[in-house]
This record gives C-alpha cells, structure tokens and sequence, in this order.
C-alpha cells in the first residue's frame, strides 16, 4: 500500500477531490501553507493499494493547473532571499509524494 500526498492549489482542491471520490478512492484534505510564498494551499491525502498510483496521480494532473504568482518584495526577506523587485514564480499543477504505508489498520 502507498499514500499519496499532493500539495495542490486551494482552488484546484474542490475539483480534484470530487474527481478522487467520484473514482472510488478515500480522500483527506488538510488546509497548510506553502514556506515560500506563506500562502495557504491544500494538501490532499490517498491511501491506495500499488497498483491504482498512478490512476491517482494521474487524477491529480488532470485537475489541477499551473498558475504564475507575483510576490511583493517584502514578503520574502525572512527567508534570506530579498529582491527589490517583484519576482514571479510558477506554482504547481501538484507536488506528489510517494511513500510506503508499513501498516493500515482500521480499527
Ligand atoms: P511554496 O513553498 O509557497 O512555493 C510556491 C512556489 O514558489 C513553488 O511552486 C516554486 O515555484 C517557488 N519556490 C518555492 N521555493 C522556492 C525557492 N527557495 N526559490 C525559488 N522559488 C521557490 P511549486 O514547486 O509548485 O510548489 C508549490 C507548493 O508545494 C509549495 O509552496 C510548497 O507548499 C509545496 N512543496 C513544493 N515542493 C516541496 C517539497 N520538496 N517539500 C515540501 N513541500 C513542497
């Protein structure tokens, strides 16, 4: 068993977790906030048996998109990166983890 773990776009999150579930995988979201651009975005939780991965990652892409972000120049200089100009950066479509569950219980 596998969980998949995707950092998503706050407003991709609704469209791509009706797809999740309307596909027949179990789904959690939990609302967390990227260290970068310090805005909120979702991550989504699947645990799926091996073969059904890539259906999920493959779900993910569909729905979610890629955008460009401007970010004002004050609100990067905490994390020792400073510009006195705006900078733009692409954020997404999806960040997906991969990681082996050793145990799934429900108990
Ligand atoms: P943020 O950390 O807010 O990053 C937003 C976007 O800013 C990133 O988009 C990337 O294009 C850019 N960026 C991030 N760190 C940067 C840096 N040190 N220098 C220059 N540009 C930087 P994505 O790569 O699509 O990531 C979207 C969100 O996914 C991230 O939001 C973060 O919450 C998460 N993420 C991405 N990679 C991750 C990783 N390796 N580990 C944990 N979370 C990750």
């Amino acid at each position: 068993m596998k969980m998949v773990m995707s950092i998503v776009n706050h407003d991709d999150a609704p469209t791509v977790t009706h797809n999740l579930t309307k596909e027949g995988f179990q789904v959690t979201k939990l609302a967390t906030t990227g260290g970068f651009l310090k805005a909120g975005n979702t991550t989504i939780l699947v645990g799926v048996d091996d073969e059904k991965v890539e259906t999920v990652i493959n779900l993910i892409k569909k729905y979610s998109r890629s955008r460009s972000q401007v970010l004002p120049t004050a609100e990067i200089g905490s994390g020792g990166v400073y510009s006195s100009m705006p900078i733009e950066v692409m954020v997404g479509g999806a960040t997906c983890f991969v990681l082996n569950v050793e145990r799934f219980e429900k108990v």
